[in-house]
C-alpha cells in the first residue's frame, strides 16, 4: 500500500524560471566593446565612438562555438562601464549609432539575438549601471535614463533568460557615485520581461558567487538573507556569496562567472586556459550547485579566436566523454533504507512512486524521497560486477528546495566492510563528488543529515579520466 502524497516543499523554493535558468548549467558571457579596440579592462567613457570598428562581425559564429561547447544561453556586455551602447539606445549619445562602424546602422544586440534564436540559444544582457559617459551619472536624473536603457534593450530583441546587473558605482579615485534605485530598476525589468533572472550580489534571480576565480563553495546554500544588502558596496560578504546563507530567507542560487582568458576583454597577449583548468572551473562551479558563466571575448575583428573556439571544442569533448557513460544504468539493484509512501509487507505493489529507480531514470520530475519524519537514509547500487569510477553525481529536486546537509559515499570492499571514499555537505541543483578511482559491486550513498526528507533525483557514477588535478578529493 502507498501514500500518494507528494511531499512538501521545504524553506524557500525556486520560480520556475528559476529552475529552468539553473537547468541551462552553462552559458557563455561575451565582453565586446570599446575596451575589445583599446586593450583596457574598464574604459573611460570618453573614447571616441569610432574605436568600436569590428572589420568582420559575425555573432552567428560566437553562437556556433557556444552552440558547439555546449552552452545554452549567451549573455552580452551591451553596456559596459565605459557607457558604449552595442545598439542604438536612444538614451544615450555613445552608441553604434554615433560610430563610423556600417555606418551607425550596426546592432549587435539585433545580430546576436537573431543568431540566438535560430540557433535554439537563450539571449541575456549586461547593462551597467555605472556609466562613465552618461552626463547625468551622479545625479537623480541617471536613474531614469538608466531605466530608459533598460526599457530599450528589453524591449525589442525578444526574450532575455538573463538580466546582468554589475554593482560597480564610481569605483576608482574621483569617480562619480549615483545613489541607484535598485527598486525602480527591477521593476523596470521585470514589467517587460517577467521571466528574466535577474542576476546581482543579492539576485533577486540568482547571485554573483564572490570571486572570479571559477569557485563556489564546496557548501554552496542557493539560499541568500538579502535583507539590508544591496549590490555593490553594500553586498553580503564575499565569503557569504560563495556558500549562501544556511537559513537564508530567499532562493538566490550562485552563478560563478569567470573568463577564459586573464582579463574580461580581449587582448591579442592573453591567451585561453588550459582545458585542466577548464575542467577544474566546471567541477568546481557545475559541480558545486552553481551556473557556470563563462566568458568568450571576442578580437576585435569582432569574431572569437581560433585558438578559445579550439579550446571550447576540447573541453566539449573531455566533459562529453567523461559524462557518456552513467554506470548507475548498470546496477541490477537499486534499494533504499526508506521510501515514501511504501510498506514493507506489500513489496508486490508497482511502480513504487518515490522508489530509488527514479534516480536512474531520465526524468527530471521523477524522484526518491523518504517518509517526512526521515531525515537520514541511504541508498544502495549493486551491480553484477565491479565498476570502475572516480566521480558522483548527485542531485537535488530543487522545486521542493535544498535539504541535504551532509552525506557521504561507500563502497563494500571484498573483505565485506564498507569503505568511505568520499563525503560532502550540500547538494543543490547539481553536486559532482570527486575522489581517486575506485572498484567496486556494491555503493551507497548516506545521507546522514538533511533537513527535512531528502529528495534526490539523480545519482550517476563516472569514470573521469581527463581531469588530473594533484589531489582528486575535492573535499581537502
Ligand atoms: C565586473 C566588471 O567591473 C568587470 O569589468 C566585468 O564586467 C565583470 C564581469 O564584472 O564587476
Amino acid at each position: 500500500m502507498f501514500a500518494q502524497t507528494d511531499p512538501a516543499p521545504y524553506g524557500p523554493v525556486p520560480t520556475s524560471a528559476q529552475v529552468q535558468w539553473q537547468r541551462m548549467e552553462m552559458n557563455m558571457f561575451v565582453h565586446f566593446g570599446p575596451n575589445t579596440f583599446t586593450g583596457k579592462e574598464w574604459g573611460e567613457g570618453t573614447e571616441t565612438e569610432d574605436i568600436f570598428q569590428p572589420t568582420q562581425l559575425d555573432c552567428g559564429q560566437w553562437v556556433k562555438v557556444a552552440k558547439e561547447a555546449g552552452f545554452q544561453g549567451i549573455i552580452v556586455t551591451a553596456k559596459h562601464h565605459d557607457g558604449f551602447c552595442l545598439w542604438s539606445n536612444p538614451a544615450s549619445a555613445h552608441t553604434v549609432r554615433q560610430s563610423a562602424w556600417r555606418n551607425g546602422q550596426g546592432d549587435v544586440l539585433k545580430e546576436l539575438s537573431d543568431a540566438c534564436r535560430r540557433a535554439g540559444l537563450k539571449f541575456g544582457v549586461y547593462i551597467s549601471p555605472w556609466d562613465r559617459n552618461a552626463p547625468t551619472y551622479g545625479t537623480p536624473a541617471y536613474n531614469r535614463t538608466y531605466c530608459r536603457t533598460l526599457r530599450s534593450a528589453l524591449s525589442k530583441y525578444g526574450p532575455v533568460f538573463e538580466m546582468w546587473f554589475d554593482g560597480a558605482c564610481g569605483e576608482g579615485p574621483n569617480g562619480k557615485r549615483q545613489v541607484y534605485d535598485w527598486e525602480r530598476f527591477r521593476r523596470t525589468v521585470r514589467r517587460l520581461q517577467p521571466q528574466t533572472v535577474m542576476f546581482s550580489d543579492v539576485g533577486p534571480g540568482c547571485r554573483w558567487v564572490g570571486n572570479e576565480e571559477g569557485r563556489a563553495g564546496v557548501t554552496n546554500w542557493s539560499r541568500l538573507d538579502v535583507e539590508g544588502y544591496a549590490p555593490g558596496a553594500q553586498a553580503p560578504p564575499q565569503d557569504t556569496l560563495t556558500h549562501g546563507n544556511h537559513d537564508g530567507a530567499c532562493w538566490v542560487p550562485a552563478e560563478t562567472d569567470v573568463s577564459i582568458r586573464t582579463g574580461w576583454f580581449h587582448r591579442d597577449s592573453e591567451h585561453p586556459k588550459s582545458l585542466q583548468e577548464l575542467l577544474r572551473i566546471y567541477y568546481s562551479s557545475v559541480g558545486r550547485n552553481s551556473l557556470l558563466l563563462l566568458n568568450v571575448p571576442p578580437d576585435s575583428r569582432g569574431l572569437i579566436a581560433e585558438e578559445d573556439a579550439a579550446r571550447l571544442r576540447e573541453f566539449r569533448e573531455a566533459l562529453d566523454s567523461i559524462f557518456a557513460h552513467d554506470l548507475a544504468h548498470n546496477a541490477i539493484f537499486v534499494n533504499a533504507s526508506n521510501i515514501r509512501g511504501a510498506k514493507e509487507d506489500d513489496p508486490e505493489v508497482k511502480p513504487i512512486p518515490f522508489g530509488p529507480q527514479n534516480l536512474i531514470d531520465d526524468d527530471y520530475d521523477s524522484f526518491w524521497t523518504t517518509e517526512d519524519t526521515v531525515t537520514a537514509a541511504e541508498v544502495i547500487f549493486e551491480f553484477a560486477k565491479p565498476q570502475s569510477f572516480n566521480r558522483l553525481v548527485l542531485q537535488e529536486y530543487i522545486p521542493l528546495g535544498q535539504r541535504v546537509e551532509c552525506f557521504y559515499v561507500e563502497v563494500l570492499d571484498a573483505d565485506g566492510t564498507w569503505r568511505r571514499v568520499a563525503e560532502g555537505t550540500t547538494v543543490g541543483y547539481k553536486r559532482i563528488v570527486l575522489f581517486d578511482k575506485v572498484s567496486a559491486v556494491s555503493v551507497r550513498i548516506v545521507i546522514d543529515k538533511s533537513r527535512a526528507n531528502p529528495i534526490l533525483n539523480r545519482v550517476g557514477f563516472y569514470l573521469d579520466e581527463i581531469y588530473n588535478p594533484d589531489n582528486q578529493n575535492d573535499m581537502k
